[in-house]
């Protein structure tokens, strides 16, 4: 099934009743009419998460720091089994981990949001607090607007009330040459201290053009839209979700979204509805004629570079002044059935927050799990300068393996044996499926095999290989669900990114895998490369499941330092 948009594409099952959940403009077609009213007879505990925000019904909106208190915003219908109604629910916490569910923040009640409220986002607005933009649905033809929306009490700490005042909204409408039903997702806005306006951009497309439109404010209540869009490009179809912020050159502090000059670059990132994956590029923002370009190597489009090769789409990201980080956070949809939803009695996950940074070579930017998730680490067991020969693997013992955070770092003597690289080859996953861990070859592949049945029926393996180009080596980080379980009319795919690194000089490569159950959240080499696979292990469930390490390749490989950590429930209500 494909839904088409940043809030759409949830199937939950609450209280044993099936709510079917998503504000796609398409998606409404797609729902499961013979599924709606199915009660759930058990709900099943072996694949639910644990420590990743599993909400019973969500995904994203606007994530935001204010006073203290992290908001999480998501979207669900609380009439239940059909569609419509959305909803903007909220949950608030102050370590990004542990979770207070809250009453629903901004529901449909006027004319420019009766038919639903959208995906958005907040801004907080010095000296006055936090506004939050969203996309109302005005009509049955799912005509989207922009309508705006301020906490009725800023000094709650929870910001509990949200009220959205008649006079002004909705505060943006499509003009009559923009189509009003791929019009949606505002950004959360900058403030140019030069003309003294705040801008935002609202995902769009024509046509095939997918693009991000430009507005421009004195008040954030009138706004007037710039003469193009920010960007646009060709063949990407609709952008959903499109987030547009600046990165240090230099350094991995976050920054606040209205920062620009000579010492950032900036990101901008959508989610393309067409291929359901997200892409970034890192370019150069204009401010005084208002465009972006994106630098000569970064490629704009769907061979470009994501956050994220596996799982992991409409994702948004915030300045946390608290600790002068940007924290990006996305969602991860199931990859088994619509019964298998209505069996287990949930779908759908967040994906652990990261921080974002831009990588020390420009080319790219790079995350890592936000610092708060270690504290859920416990009984830390370590495995050092362990060989590992070709057919090798070995079990790491003493921690509670589907439920669980790994790091390690291998190291390997030479590349000699590197297998040749065809440059036909640049489809990485189609790689990884002709290549999987069981296909042996010279220097890799090695990695963790994750949620391992004991007789090894079933693993996810999360591991290396390289290759050797004409000019350098190429290397491959997979994380392949094809032998994630003996069940089948499941999603198995075999994720896949390149990673940029420069193996002449250090021959070692790191990754750091979250394990969670029906999750394998992986960073590749310090969060350059990363892949979230969602898997449904039949056998390595709970005290079934195992974490190895193993090569396959002619090239011993050290394991040089492995640390991992089984990891406490987090406290998500
Ligand atoms: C949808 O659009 C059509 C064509 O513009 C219009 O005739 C119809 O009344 C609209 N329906 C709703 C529910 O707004
Ligand atoms: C407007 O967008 C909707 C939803 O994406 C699409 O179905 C429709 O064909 C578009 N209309 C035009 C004129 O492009
Ligand atoms: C290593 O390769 C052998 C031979 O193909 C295969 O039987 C085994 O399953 C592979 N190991 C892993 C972890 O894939
Ligand atoms: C998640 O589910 C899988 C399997 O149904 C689809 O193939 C993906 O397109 C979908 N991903 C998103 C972002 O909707």
């Amino acid at each position: 099934m494909v839904l088409p948009n940043c809030v759409s594409i949830f199937v939950v099952v609450f209280s044993f009743t099936l709510l079917l959940i998503n504000n796609g403009v398409e998606a409404f077609h797609k729902i499961y009419p013979h599924l709606q009213s199915v009660s759930a007879t058990s709900v099943s505990e072996v694949h639910r998460t644990a420590y990743h925000f599993q909400p019973p019904k969500n995904w994203i909106n606007g994530p935001m720091y204010y006073n203290g208190w992290y908001h999480f915003f998501y979207q669900y219908n609380p009439k239940g089994s059909v569609w419509g109604n959305i909803v903007w629910a909220h949950s608030v916490s102050k370590d990004l981990i542990n979770w207070k569910g809250l009453e629903p923040a901004i529901y449909p009640s006027k004319p420019f949001d009766k038919f639903g409220c959208w995906s958005g986002s907040a801004t907080i607005i010095p000296g006055k607090g936090p506004v939050i933009l969203y996309t109302g649905i005005v009509d049955g033809n799912n005509t989207q607007v922009q309508c705006y929306a301020i906490p009725k009490d800023p000094t709650d700490p929870f910001l509990r009330e949200w009220v959205k005042p008649d006079k002004i909204n909705p505060v943006v409408v499509a003009g009559k040459d923009i189509n009003g039903s791929a019009f949606r997702d505002p950004t959360t806005a900058w403030w140019n201290p030069k003309d003294r306006h705040w801008r935002m951009l609202v995902g769009g497309r024509r046509e095939d053009r997918g693009m991000a439109h430009l507005y421009r404010s004195k008040d954030f209540i009138k706004w007037v839209r710039a003469k193009h869009p920010i960007h646009s490009k060709g063949t990407t179809g609709m952008w959903e979700c499109p987030d547009f912020y600046p990165v240090l050159i230099e350094g991995k502090d976050g920054l606040d979204t209205s920062i620009e000059g000579n010492h950032v670059k900036h990101v901008l990132k959508n989610s393309l509805d067409i291929t359901r994956f997200e892409y970034y590029t890192l370019g150069t923002y204009f401010t005084n004629k208002d465009s972006y370009v994106p630098d000569k190597n970064s490629v704009d489009g769907w061979s470009g570079l994501r956050y994220d090769y596996g799982n992991f789409y409409a994702s948004k990201s915030f300045f946390d002044p608290s600790k002068n980080r940007r924290v990006l956070w996305g969602w991860a949809n199931e990859s088994d059935s619509k019964e298998d939803d209505v069996r287990k009695g949930w779908a759908g996950i967040q994906a652990i927050p990261r921080t974002v940074w831009l990588d020390p070579t420009g080319r790219q930017l790079v995350q890592w799990p936000v610092e708060e998730l270690n504290n859920l680490r416990q009984k830390e067991v370590q495995m050092k300068n362990h060989k590992l020969a070709k057919g090798d693997s070995v079990k790491v013992e003493g921690i509670t393996a589907a439920q669980a955070d790994v790091e390690v770092t291998f190291s390997f003597s030479s590349l000699d044996k590197a297998e040749a690289y065809d440059p036909k080859w640049v489809n990485a996953q189609d790689l990884c499926a002709q290549k999987g861990s069981k296909v042996q070859g010279g220097v890799g592949p090695f990695g963790l095999l994750t949620l391992a049945s004991p007789n090894l029926v079933e693993f996810t393996p999360v591991f290396f290989r390289i290759f050797k180009a004409s000019k350098n080596h190429v290397v491959l980080l997979c994380s392949d669900a094809s032998s994630s379980s003996l069940k089948t009319n499941l999603y198995k795919p075999s994720f896949a990114g390149f990673v940029d690194v420069d193996l002449a000089t250090n021959k070692k490569l790191s990754l750091r895998s979250l394990i969670d159950h029906s999750v394998v959240e992986s960073f590749g080499e310090g969060g350059k490369t990363n892949i979230l696979s969602r898997v449904y292990p039949q056998l390595a469930v709970m005290g079934n499941a195992n974490l190895l390490v193993f090569n396959n390749g002619t090239e011993p490989i050290t394991v040089e330092n492995l640390k991992a950590w089984s990891m406490k429930s987090a406290n998500i209500k």
